[in-house]
């Protein structure tokens, strides 16, 4: 199957291909940390690793290291933060859509022949193999870093950070959907198959959606817990509201219109009266919106190479099928998947972590 990276010819320069490179060189500060971190099984008896107070898969954290040491933000750069599976892909869209309409007319807008992860790239998991890839025609990146360990020329500088969350309770069904439909296909694959003879990391079967919901409520999933991960980010915006803007999934859904004209304003691209009046805001919604973008044939058959290295010479190359990242978009699916006791399990973590903060979902 052609991946989406090979068909990005009227793309900014962006990347080309998500990369994951299990650097163990010597020295590398991966290594140097990685026998003094706690390690926990965690969903899908993936092995987890404790850094910052979060958890993280062994794929992840030399990129982070390396994002926290290296990156520097240009100026002007807005980063677009999200614990995973809270509508990355949609908040990516929307923002590059918005920062690029005055010069990509319709037929050759990225986002109609490339996944949005391609048009703005994560910061720790494409800045470690080449620099190059960041100067970027549009001022975009994202992240997955939770707030506390962003790197410190992110914290320090005045680069504007949207932050997208969601009701835990869909988020755990979108992680769950997600990962049974790829981590099959990943442990059947060479790259799946050499993971397990290299680093012995295994692949029980039959896992039960309980056992993972467990994982999720300690918090052992990728970038976990999710609500320490939003609390730091709603935390900061209280303090910082001109530098973080932070919005619900819900409201997205619910009120568009006004949060992307919101979301416009604030990171330096508002629309003008014209604008409105030429329905230009109605008009990125609807390039954006689920239906449009899930039925996109880059969307629907384009896939994401990653190249995942064992060790320095020994490459693997990976399909992540895009499609992945385009399931139902809708609020409160939850109610279709989780037992009654398994959404008051999640709902009374989220009323004793986050409501004395003001956060709560009534969904
Ligand atoms: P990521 O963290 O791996 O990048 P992310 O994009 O945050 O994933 O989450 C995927 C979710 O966003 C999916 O939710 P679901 O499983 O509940 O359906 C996906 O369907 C949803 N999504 C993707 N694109 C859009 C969109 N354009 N509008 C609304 N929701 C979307």
């Amino acid at each position: 199957m052609e991946s989406s990276s090979s068909k990005m010819n009227s793309a900014p320069k962006s990347i080309e291909k998500e990369e994951y490179m299990f650097d163990l060189e010597p020295d590398n500060k991966f290594k140097q940390i990685l026998p003094t971190i706690p390690i926990k099984k965690g969903s899908w008896s993936l092995d987890f690793y404790q850094y910052e107070g979060f958890w993280y898969p062994f794929s992840h954290l030399p990129g982070m290291l390396f994002a926290q040491e290296h990156f520097k933000p240009q100026p002007n750069q807005v980063i677009l933060s999200s614990f995973p599976k809270c509508g990355t892909t949609w908040l990516k869209a929307l923002a590059f859509a918005i920062m690029t309409r005055s010069y990509e007319s319709e037929p050759t807008n990225p986002l109609l022949s490339r996944l949005s992860h391609d048009c703005v790239p994560f910061i720790e998991f494409n800045i470690r193999s080449s620099q190059q890839r960041l100067s970027l025609d549009v001022p975009l990146v994202s992240t997955h870093i939770p707030y506390t360990s962003l790197p410190k020329s992110i914290i320090n500088s005045s680069s504007k950070i949207v932050y997208l969350c969601r009701d835990p309770k869909d988020v755990f069904v979108s992680i769950w959907e997600f990962y049974n439909r790829n981590i099959t296909r990943l442990f059947e694959s060479e790259l799946g198959s050499k993971l397990g003879s290299e680093l012995e990391i295994t692949r029980e079967k039959d896992v039960l959606e309980e056992d993972v919901l467990e994982s999720f409520c300690q918090g052992l999933l990728s970038c976990g817990p999710f609500w320490d991960h939003i609390l730091g980010y709603w935390r900061a915006s209280l303090e910082s509201p001109e530098r973080i803007l932070f919005i619900k999934y819900e409201d997205l859904t619910n009120e568009t219109v006004y949060w992307v004209k919101k979301l416009a304003q604030f990171i330096g691209y508002p629309f003008s009266l014209e604008e409105e009046d030429q329905g230009m805001v109605q008009k990125i919604i609807d390039l954006c919106s689920f239906e449009n973008m899930s039925n996109l044939e880059v969307n629907k058959n384009g896939a994401v190479t990653l190249e995942v290295g064992i060790k320095k010479d020994e490459v693997y190359k990976y399909e992540l099928k895009n499609n992945l990242y385009f399931r139902k978009g809708k609020v409160g699916d939850w109610k279709n998947h989780l037992t009654p006791a398994m959404a008051i399990r999640i709902d009374q973590i989220t009323e004793k972590k986050l409501s004395s903060y003001g956060l709560t979902w009534n969904v």
